[in-house]
């Protein structure tokens, strides 16, 4: 008794540990072998398995790792050019160094001049390319090991949004020029700059759903993983085997919620949930991307005209649509 009552577990506990290595279960459609180490860590199993590797790579996990590197090579050469070939400058303005996309003179121009944005084309070309051969690699994976494609679909997912924001409207805006350049702060400015020209994210109802969902996910994850650690001293990690059975962990995490708050999740669907939260916000956020500056102009407006916007005394005169301003670009 005493013995459960101390047992607190903010860190991993219990080390799975075999006198060999585990290569783990053998695959028959896996056309490569595993290579690296293993090694094992006893320090990295306080966070995780305490085994380092082997890792599946495959012929589709090297080409997406080589076209990535192209493109972060390429960033990066770009970024050293900017501060004209200087290593120690690069170091210190890295985090406001940039490779931004064409200017808007270059429209839809598949290669523009390279220090017109031609660069950015090409490393957004190499790394496009490393995530979906990426993502074909997890698919293949997860199908090799006999598993559902939960994660891969999760992954496709961020991969809409990031291709809403770099492909998807730009080509639909027919300029390069509104796509995210790459860079720490540059990538932040235009997250900012983005808002503003829109008239306000905020009143963006997608913006709002994937908020909801971003911080949703936040959570059902700290409700989740707190309940799970608090009865894995009656063994709550085995969660679903324990779902039929009367007195365990999974009826004590159940009941907890329902005590306090009416309702509980399951075993079961507390994944669900968690999986439909997770996706749910980068596939509201790339629709509410998708139709700023195609749909909607400026989103502060359309939030006066949908009754979204709180009624404020005019005391500085109307809005103006800053794409009707004198000397706003068309
Ligand atoms: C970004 C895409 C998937 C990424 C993938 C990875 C590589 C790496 C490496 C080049 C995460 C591929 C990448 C392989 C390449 C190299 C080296 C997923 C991503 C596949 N906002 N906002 C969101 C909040 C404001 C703005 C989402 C909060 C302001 C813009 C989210 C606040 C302004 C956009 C969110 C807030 C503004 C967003 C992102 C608070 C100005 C988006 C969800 C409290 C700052 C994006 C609809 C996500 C979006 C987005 C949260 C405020 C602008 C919910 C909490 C008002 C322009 N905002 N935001 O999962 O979807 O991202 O909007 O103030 O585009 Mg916002």
């Amino acid at each position: 008794m005493q013995l459960l009552a101390n047992y607190q577990n903010i860190f991993t506990r219990v080390q799975v540990n075999t006198p060999h290595l585990d290569m783990g279960v053998p695959v028959d459609r896996g056309e490569f072998e595993r290579f690296g180490g293993p090694v094992k860590s006893y320090w990295v199993g306080k966070f995780g398995n305490a085994q380092f590797g082997p890792i599946y790579f495959g012929t589709l996990g090297m080409m997406a790792t080589i076209f990535f590197s192209i493109g972060f090579v390429i960033i990066g050469l770009n970024m050293l050019a900017s501060v004209h070939w200087n290593p120690i400058q690069f170091i210190r303005q890295l985090p406001w160094l940039a490779l931004e996309p064409p200017p808007p003179s270059q429209g839809l121009k598949l290669i523009p001049p390279l220090n017109q944005g031609g660069w950015w084309n090409i490393a957004g070309f190499f790394i496009t390319l490393s995530v979906i051969l990426w993502w074909v690699r997890m698919y293949r994976r997860a199908r090799a090991l006999g598993m559902g494609t939960h994660v891969p679909w999760a992954f496709a997912s961020a991969i809409w949004l990031f291709l809403v924001l770099g492909l998807i409207r730009p080509v639909l805006m027919g300029s390069w020029s509104e796509a995210v350049p790459f860079g720490i702060f540059p990538h932040l400015d235009w997250t900012t700059a983005f808002s503003i020209r829109y008239g306000n994210l905020y009143y963006n109802p997608f913006h709002c759903l994937s908020i909801v969902f971003l911080y949703g996910s936040t959570l059902l994850f700290a409700m989740h993983g707190a309940t799970i650690l608090a009865v894995t001293r009656y063994g709550g990690d085995r969660e679903i085997e324990q779902i039929v059975d009367r007195g365990t962990a999974s009826e004590r995490a159940a009941l907890f919620w329902r005590w306090t708050m009416g309702f509980n999740a399951t075993m079961e669907s507390v994944h669900r949930w968690a999986w439909w939260f997770a996706v749910l916000t980068p596939l509201t956020g790339g629709i509410g991307i998708l139709l700023t500056g195609t749909v909607v102009d400026n989103w502060y407006l359309w939030g006066i005209k949908h009754g979204l916007v709180a009624h404020y005394p005019d005391v500085h005169g109307g809005v103006l649509d800053p794409s009707l301003a004198p000397g706003a670009k068309p």
